[in-house]
């Protein structure tokens, strides 16, 4: 089989050329992703973090100089620290936190402001014109101190698109360089998403950026809608940590990219599962079993059905390589191993297999009834192992049917 197996999945997708070629990551696992319940990175462990992801390749790293001391020493040596990546100081919109900003040596920050009802009312306890005045206020003010932008729209998702126009406009006009359209709280649907961003990207040609929150777990869906209907830039942290229950997932997004819209970005995705060991390290949150192409479990695969599919070519059960994302394949030995698998075990422990052992082994790892007994990391050379027994397996079986053929004997 010569062509991809996922080639009629991409062709549904139809998402050639749908979004742009050379959008942007920025990566919030160091401002967003500290207000996760449990996070708090030390000085050291926040540049090391920053490091690893500009190596990695992001474009954009947030950082909030305003939270602590520390923090503010962590921005400022972020600054000086030569990374390729354009280190954003993520603030708010007031004069005395933009001078945090340009004390630590900030070319970029980003400030935000509420623009929902409900977080003028009860959070913020002021009226939609004041706001307008603050906001615009504040951007001059950065603007005048030679500062690059993006202003943050906070809870857009849940203001009135009226005044949302009215103060993305207002605030385009007083010269931010990027404007964030977050889903603050993740109320919206993908189509929700799209029909936002492509509102106000006919209003306004500032470039736009997504910030999803996860809690109905459409973060990505949501930040691939808003990229579809013209925004260029999508926040991420490592494992998607972040306030309740975080955003969209740097590993998700960058291989959502490549598989579903083949936009091959140009960064480092061998280090992924790296970047999320990394942080599980820092932190009392470990990432889940589950967690798409970084989580234990991604790329182990279990029934005995997948596992004789896997060995003989493992596009047959995985959407993309392992070692794509620095993981691992692993085959799990117990009560759902096949006849493969159970040969594949003999002549790991010196015997030789044939089909008839390979089915007592079978029915055995059955009656034991203790679920998964086992697994198995596959290096190179053990799967070739696999294939040649399961090639002496088929060989013994063809043999078999064509005496049965040729002597009518019973098998
Ligand atoms: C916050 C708000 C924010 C800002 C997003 C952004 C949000 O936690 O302070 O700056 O783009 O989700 O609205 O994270
Ligand atoms: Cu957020």
């Amino acid at each position: 089989m010569t062509q991809d197996p996922n080639i009629f999945a991409y062709r549904y997708n139809n998402s050639e050329g749908v979004i742009p070629k050379d959008v942007k990551i920025l990566d919030s696992t160091l401002r967003e992703g500290e207000q996760a319940p449990g996070v708090s990175f030390t000085h050291r462990q926040r540049l090391q973090i920053a490091w690893m992801l500009d190596y990695f390749g992001v474009d954009f790293i947030e950082i909030s100089p305003i939270v602590s001391e520390s923090h503010e020493e962590s921005c400022r040596t972020m600054m000086k620290a030569g990374l390729s990546a354009d280190i954003v100081a993520h603030l708010r919109a007031l004069p005395q936190d933009i001078d945090v900003g340009l004390k630590c040596g900030a070319s970029w920050v980003a400030m935000y402001h509420s623009v929902s009802d409900v977080h003028l009312q009860y959070k913020l306890r002021i009226s939609r014109e004041k706001a307008v005045e603050r906001a615009v206020e504040a951007v001059e003010y950065a603007k005048s101190h030679g500062l690059k932008l993006r202003f943050t729209m906070e809870d857009a998702s849940r203001a009135d698109p009226e005044f949302l126009k009215e103060m993305c406009v207002a605030i385009a006009n007083a010269g931010a360089d990027r404007i964030s359209l977050p889903d603050t709280l993740g109320i919206m649907a993908p189509r929700g998403m799209y029909n936002l961003v492509k509102m106000i990207h006919e209003k306004i040609s500032t470039p736009l950026d997504m910030h999803c929150h996860n809690d109905l777990g459409l973060s990505l869906a949501n930040a691939l809608a808003g990229l579809e209907a013209g925004a260029t830039m999508v926040h991420t942290t490592i494992d998607g940590l972040g306030e309740r229950t975080g955003l969209t997932s740097l590993a998700e997004f960058t291989m959502a990219l490549k598989l579903l819209y083949q936009v091959n970005l140009d960064v480092r995705m061998e280090m992924l599962r790296e970047l999320s060991e990394l942080v599980s390290t820092y932190t009392p949150v470990k990432t889940p079993m589950s967690k798409p192409l970084v989580g234990d479990n991604a790329y182990k695969h279990k029934a005995g059905t997948h596992v004789a599919a896997i060995i003989r070519n493992p596009a047959a059960y995985e959407l993309a390589p392992p070692h794509l994302v620095g993981n691992h394949r692993r085959i799990i030995i117990g009560e759902l191993a096949g006849k493969t698998e159970a040969a594949f075990l003999m002549k790991l422990l010196g015997l030789t297999p044939n089909s008839e052992d390979a089915a007592k082994i079978t029915k055995g790892l059955k009656s034991l009834r203790t679920g998964d007994l086992f697994e198995l990391e596959l290096s190179k050379e053990m799967e070739s192992e696999i294939v040649q027994v399961d090639e002496r397996l088929n060989r013994e079986s063809e043999t078999l049917d064509n005496k049965a053929k040729e002597g009518g004997e019973k098998r």
